[in-house]
């Protein structure tokens, strides 16, 4: 072994502050040290000490094809070999346009970015400059990245570290940001009755993934969709988790509701830095140079990111892709309530297409405060004993989990030998 994961991670945090580039990575909740991942292929990944795990992270959702898929590898040599950026316009945009208009009806115009952030940071400035209002509403637990506007009560990272409204964002940013309760409707429609003439945009999660998974009710979609037509307000779907996760539609095709704007990120470009924002053509008319509200960036569309997107989109285009991953997602958790309930452990779980939620907790939640009153302990405890037997599930009680098309019935086995002693060393 050239080098330990602890050596390893004590050079990362000389320099990078905490050691990540992102928080999340940090193992902050979970405590410990993280594993330096050194690569991967389908359903696994290996740290720097050689040690396999079962991946049911997979970089937080992208990986959905597996990790170095062959079609997604190639793709990205062959773009690579000619040339990895130009700032100019290239065939892979048109590409990436119409394949993510065509699978999304309710997207008529897209723009392509390099971050889940951008998009939503640009589709919020697109709402504002579109109505001429700046009120926004988000939901408490719901993340939808680190753009100052949305970085109040937010979830995944900012929740895990029990800080959701960030230092550094000044109140003058803030005061434009209405957060309200996830699928209380009541609340949503009493903030419009009030408000209503200033609200720009309601930026919501459909099925949220950043407070664990929690499912949106369809009468709270319904209102919302219903409340921002008569209000003159965007409807914007946050789909960056959900989008080609949940389906193929993602959350807007499950619900039947068309947003007015969409924003999308992680599968889309399947490992490799994409974002992107679309909707109503009179909504993006307003884009610069058309508009007059300005979003740029030097390698938005970049063909060799967009590569590896296209070719990961087209594998989840094929006939069953979904039909495939939701039955072993489902049978992961269905599996791991029945050890749960052998094991007589207050648990329960859940799962949408490729993506599911753990909870320790009876019932699965259909709130935010619902979401905080499982015990984060007993899941601190639960993933440590998962990931020394090489079960690598997110390192917070506050992420969903991810499965992907390279995941079959030896993976799963694996994980329910873990989840097996893992439960039963929870009981002493
Ligand atoms: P990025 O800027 O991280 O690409 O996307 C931000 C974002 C926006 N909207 C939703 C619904 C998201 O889930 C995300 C990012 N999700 C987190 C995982 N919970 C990214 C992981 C991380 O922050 O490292």
């Amino acid at each position: 072994m050239s080098i330990s994961n602890q050596q390893m991670f004590e050079r990362a945090c000389q320099l990078i502050p905490a050691g990540v580039n992102s928080p999340v990575r940090a193992f902050g909740s979970v405590g410990g040290t993280p594993p330096t991942i050194a690569r991967g292929a389908g359903a696994r990944i290996w740290d720097v000490e050689g040690t396999e795990y079962i991946d049911y992270v997979g970089s937080w959702g992208p990986l959905i094809v597996g990790h170095a898929h062959l079609q997604v590898v190639q793709a990205v040599q062959a773009a690579a070999k000619l040339g990895l950026s130009f700032g100019a316009p290239t065939e892979a945009e048109v590409e990436m346009a119409e394949l993510l208009t065509g699978l999304v009806p309710s997207v008529e115009k897209v723009r392509v970015v390099s971050s889940g952030t951008e998009a939503t940071m640009s589709a919020i400035r697109l709402a504002r400059g579109f109505t001429g209002r700046y009120k926004i509403i988000k939901f408490e637990g719901c993340y939808h990245g680190h753009a100052d506007a949305l970085l109040v009560k937010a979830g995944s990272g900012a929740l895990t570290f029990g800080r959701p409204s960030s230092a550094g964002v000044p109140p003058e940013v803030t005061a434009h940001t209405l957060v309200l309760d996830y699928n209380d409707s009541e609340m949503l429609e009493a903030t419009f009755n009030e408000k209503g003439s200033e609200i720009a945009a309601v930026i919501v999660e459909p099925i949220a993934g950043n407070m664990n998974l929690v499912k949106a009710t369809p009468e709270f979609l319904q209102t919302m969709r219903a409340l921002c037509t008569h209000h003159g307000a965007v409807l914007i779907f946050d789909e960056v988790m959900t989008g080609f996760r949940v389906g193929l539609q993602g959350a807007q095709g499950l619900f039947g509701i068309t947003p007015d704007v969409t924003t999308l990120g992680k599968v889309i470009g399947g490992g490799m830095p994409v974002g992107a924002f679309g909707g109503r053509s009179d909504i993006m008319q307003k884009i610069a140079p058309l508009g007059p509200v300005y979003q740029a960036g030097t390698l938005s569309g970049n063909p060799v990111a967009l590569a590896a997107g296209l070719a990961t989109l087209k594998l989840v285009s094929e006939p069953g892709f979904f039909e495939s991953l939701s039955a072993t997602t489902s049978q992961l958790v269905d599996g791991l309530l029945r050890i749960a309930r052998e094991a007589n452990q207050d648990f329960s779980g859940q799962s949408v297409g490729g993506m599911f939620g753990l909870y320790f907790r009876a019932g699965v939640p259909q709130s935010f405060a619902q979401v905080m009153q499982a015990d984060a302990d007993k899941f601190n405890r639960f993933f440590h004993h998962m990931l020394d037997a090489g079960i690598a599930i997110a390192p917070s009680a506050f992420e969903a989990g991810f499965v992907s098309a390279a995941h079959g019935q030896g993976e799963l086995e694996r994980t329910f030998d873990a989840a097996r002693k893992a439960f039963s060393r929870l009981q002493g």
